[in-house]
């Protein structure tokens, strides 16, 4: 086979692993492919595969002007976002993969999945893609080897981790790595696949070439293999972004704050902050995933961004909604599935300036402005390196992370859930990420707008049963002497008219001043039923462009909103089943009598909070 003569590397890429020799052996007699490139990372490599991705028309070099070393990928139309109904946990048991997840035995898994990668890459190039998640050399980072027969995925493997050399050196000899095998085969949704083994930190995903489904090291190792590392070892891994927050007078407070996806967690990562708030910055440390470690020496929590890039959603991304983001994708990015204009520029539905007459779309056909259909699809994505983004914290790159002080949950939710609301403590904020509900959105296949219960944006990431991930992160509270004070936000809010109550964006600011000031312990707070709320005149209204009543009813709770929402928490709890701690669906019942109580005590249904 032609493949073993080019096994070992050209000089002076050398490997001496024998654990990743064997392995990667094993997976080129399986899969077969005529030849194997082992991926230093180096820029000359970048732009060989780039010329050759070009050759093939994987990608469609864009205007070099305007976008310099940026191109443009078109997937497969039936394969443009994350598979739920196609994700695997297979652990020995359907008990430890739980009910959120789908479930198959490990035995069965690999022996369908064997009989697909059989041959699969005959006639292609099997790429091997060694990266780090996190910090080269930090304590909080984990190696990963993936094997992939897509170009593509290299070269978005280099922008959104530390890929080649490093995670090598990184390795050693040791046999401690994520094995990640993937392959497009035929792009048939039949026979696609994202199987997790986390008991043999194992990852296989077959017939999709879509981001979230074959970059290993994100949603696949980061989360779900992650998430189950973290239980065994004693850490979370979450899906959040971390942002700092830095004072006029140069103090900087760090916050991770939970978004499903698509709900804008890249625009709060890389907030400019409103003209009121002159002198205010935030930093970027990352935009999607947060791993996060219990510092035995002052009690804190660490996060650090396994990430090396963004795999950021395009459309709605503009001047407006998120200036650092244009200024991140403006070069050495790589679009996927977003419109061309006739001069090779990119273009979404929320980009900047009038749309443009004529467009090459997501598709590659025609589209003029009288078109029905969308012009980018509403999933489509910019890979951009981390060190583009002009907010990027100096401290993204930190081995030991840095310490965090807040943390917020927010889902999308046109009712019900206030603008801002504090936990009392750690146990209260758990039961808030445990009870996140969110409307679906476009990052998924399946229906868009339906709410569903997406406890800590996890839901599609969490590697093994929720009950116990539930029952983690209550663990985590004996392993901190200074916990981080917990947030709930929902910047979705829609009036009786359906539309939004509260501006979002730079505007959020106003919102995380509070939560900041919160958790440094220097402004006060209204005590309600479920949470800490804002006094009035504790947000900062000051040049705000919408009446005081517009921000009541943002941050208003209605009790009866919560009789139901409480119900609904229910059927959530049940379906989770044994493994729910207890603790949890007592504070629910507890919130249900209290609320009984507050009727009869207040003779009213509604508490106006920001009064
Ligand atoms: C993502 C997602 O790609 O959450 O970040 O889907
Ligand atoms: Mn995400």
């Amino acid at each position: 086979m032609a493949a073993h003569t080019s096994l070992v590397p050209a000089p002076p890429m050398v490997v001496k692993n024998q654990h990743v020799l064997d392995w990667v052996e094993e997976m080129a007699k399986l899969t077969k492919p005529d030849n194997i490139v082992w991926c230093d990372g180096s820029d000359e490599e970048n732009e060989r595969f780039q010329a050759l991705a070009v050759k093939q028309g994987i990608l469609e070099p864009l205007n070099d002007e305007k976008l310099p070393g940026c191109f443009l990928h078109r997937s497969n139309p039936n394969d443009v976002a994350r598979v739920e109904n196609l994700t695997f946990i297979c652990t020995p048991t359907k008990e430890e993969a739980g009910p959120t997840n789908n479930w198959m035995a490990p035995k069965d898994a690999y022996a369908k999945l064997t009989a697909l990668f059989d041959g699969s890459m005959k006639g292609r190039t099997m790429y091997v893609v060694p990266y780090v998640m996190g910090p080269l050399g930090s304590p909080m980072s984990k190696v990963g080897i993936e094997v992939t027969d897509s170009v593509y995925v290299a070269l978005n493997m280099r922008i959104m981790t530390r890929m080649g050399r490093g995670a090598l050196k990184m390795l050693g000899e040791s046999n401690d790595f994520n094995r990640g095998l993937h392959s497009t085969l035929d792009c048939n949704p039949e026979r696609r696949f994202i199987c997790h083994f986390p008991q043999d930190n194992t990852i296989w995903s077959i017939g999709s070439g879509y981001g979230g489904n074959v970059l290993l090291g994100k949603k696949c190792l980061a989360l779900r293999i992650g998430s189950y590392l973290g239980k065994k070892e004693g850490w979370l891994a979450e899906h959040m972004l971390i942002l700092g927050v830095e004072s006029p007078e140069g103090e900087v407070t760090y916050v991770a704050a939970a978004f499903p996806s698509a709900c804008g967690k890249t625009n709060f990562a890389m907030m400019i902050p409103p003209k009121r708030f002159k002198g205010w910055k935030i930093w970027t440390v990352g935009d999607d995933i947060a791993w996060m470690r219990v510092n035995q020496e002052d009690g804190r929590l660490y996060a650090i961004n396994p990430e090396f890039g963004y795999f950021g959603v395009a459309p709605g991304t503009s001047n407006h909604s998120n200036p650092n983001a244009i200024k991140t994708v403006s070069k050495n990015t790589i679009f996927t599935n977003v419109a061309k204009t006739p001069d090779g520029d990119v273009w979404w539905e929320g980009k900047d300036g009038p749309v443009p007459p004529e467009l090459i779309d997501w598709q590659g056909r025609p589209w003029d402005k009288k078109s029905a259909e969308k012009a980018a699809h509403p999933n489509s994505r910019f890979t951009a390196p981390a060190t583009n983004n002009p907010a990027l914290s100096k401290f993204y790159d930190d081995p030991q992370g840095v310490p965090i002080s807040a943390i917020i949950f927010g889902g999308r939710r046109a009712t019900t859930v206030p603008l801002v609301m504090q936990a009392f403590n750690w146990m209260n904020g758990v039961f808030f990420g445990a009870t996140m509900g969110s409307e679906t959105t476009a990052a998924a296949t399946g229906k868009v707008g339906i709410v569903r219960r997406d406890p800590m944006a996890m839901l599609p990431f969490c590697g093994y049963n929720m009950g116990e991930y539930f029952a983690h992160w209550m663990s985590m509270q004996g392993r901190m002497t200074q916990p981080p004070k917990v947030f709930m936000v929902n910047w979705f809010r829609k009036d009786k008219n359906g539309k939004f109550l509260w501006p979002g964006f730079g505007e959020n600011m106003r919102v995380l001043k509070w939560v900041v000031d919160r958790a440094r312990l220097r402004v006060g707070g209204q005590e309600t039923l479920f949470g800490w709320v804002p006094r009035a005149g504790d947000l900062d209204l000051s040049e705000l462009d919408i009446s005081p009543e517009q921000v009541d009813e943002a941050a208003s709770i209605k009790l009866e909103e919560w009789e139901q929402e409480l119900a609904s928490f229910k059927e959530f709890f049940d379906s989770i089943g044994p493994t729910l701690p207890k603790a949890l669906s007592l504070h629910r019942e507890l919130l249900l009598a209290r609320i009984e109580a507050a009727k009869v005590d207040l003779s009213t249904k509604e508490y106006a909070t920001a009064e």
